[in-house]
């Protein structure tokens, strides 16, 4: 289990930015933009893309507007090197980027997403997880391998077309052995209507623990025989940054010291939503802001009654598959709007 209880939020102020680290996303960066309430490149019928549906009288689970409005990705998976919290490591990056990048859409429309499998050293097969749509037209895209479909084997690409029937806060994942684990994940937005007012959306704040292992020498040992239990994370990252102790580093993994942490962006007075993601594979993480409370607007794809709170959990472990999957897991999601 990870507690999470480091954070940087500053007001404003020109910073410098110390890292340096070339596929990393402009997440946690004060370059990553704040998201819209929707976007606009669409038919607005009464003045929003769902035209008068509203949280309070739409059950999503039951019925969702279509736009017709197709959103378009094209996704190509490489294994690269990167060094997130300074530790340099081979991971699997979405168009040279870790975290993979954002999808969006508004509610109602259809995602289309081509996924090209250029996976080396070694080559393997790879399938992406659409997490908490219901795929209720589409269950062959729900990206699960050896349920709904073959891998996509290396060199080849599929494009899975599916529609955004929920709205909220989500995220995407390989779903093909413990690969999300070796960073192949990314946020998955889709807005609607809010059913809590918020002046600035900051956006996804992911939390993942993170291995220094390489993820298959983690599956290898905990369904080996033997089976050991999972090993514990060697860090815990914050939009796919973090600083971590070189000296800590003992099997020869080049280590560069204050690689540099996540940094956001707030504005005093204002109310904030946050888009809290656990992307982890085995943590559960425990999100706080010193000395604030927040309200939590929604729950996965689920707007809730607003509470107050000054922690909010997030667990991985809702279900977990435990044959030859290791890793997989269901995962909670939380909206956040916190006052600043
Ligand atoms: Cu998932």
């Amino acid at each position: 289990m990870v507690y999470l209880y480091q954070h940087t939020f500053l007001q404003g102020a020109a910073l410098t930015i110390h890292f340096a680290r070339a596929g990393l996303s402009l997440l946690g960066t004060l370059s990553a933009p704040t998201l819209p309430d929707f976007l606009t490149t669409n038919p607005l019928p009464n003045g929003y893309p769902w035209s008068t549906a509203t949280a309070a009288t739409t059950n999503p689970y039951e019925q969702s507007p279509t736009t017709g409005v197709i959103r378009s990705y094209d996704f190509t998976i490489t294994r690269g090197f990167l060094a997130p919290d300074g530790v340099n490591k081979s991971v699997l990056l979405v168009n040279n980027q870790f975290p993979s990048p954002k999808l969006e859409a508004n509610w109602g429309d259809t995602f289309q997403i081509t996924v090209h499998n250029q996976i080396t050293g070694p080559e393997e097969g790879t399938a992406l997880h659409w997490h908490g749509i219901l795929q209720r037209q589409t269950p062959w895209f729900d990206g699960v391998p050896s349920v709904q479909q073959c891998p996509i084997a290396p060199g080849k690409s599929l494009t899975y077309t599916f529609k955004a029937d929920l709205y909220g806060t989500s995220w995407y994942h390989s779903h093909y052995s413990a690969q999300y684990a070796g960073g192949l994940f990314g946020p998955m937005i889709i807005y609607g209507p809010k059913n809590a007012p918020y002046d600035i959306d900051v956006g996804p704040v992911i939390l993942s623990d993170w291995y220094h292992d390489e993820y298959f020498s983690i599956v290898e040992k905990v369904v080996g025989l033997p089976p050991s239990p999972p090993p514990r994370s060697n860090n815990n990252l914050i939009n796919g940054k973090m600083d971590y102790d070189c000296s800590l580093v003992t099997n020869g993994q080049q280590c560069t010291p204050n690689a540099g942490i996540s940094i956001f962006k707030f504005t005093a007075g204002k109310t904030h939503r946050l888009r809290l993601i656990n992307a982890g594979a085995e943590g559960i993480q425990r999100f706080t802001i010193d000395n604030h409370t927040m309200t939590v607007i929604a729950n996965d794809f689920v707007p809730v009654k607003p509470y107050q709170t000054n922690v909010v959990t997030l667990g991985v472990s809702d279900r977990r598959v435990r044959l030859n999957q290791i890793l997989i897991v269901r995962h909670r999601l939380a909206n956040v709007p916190t006052s600043l």
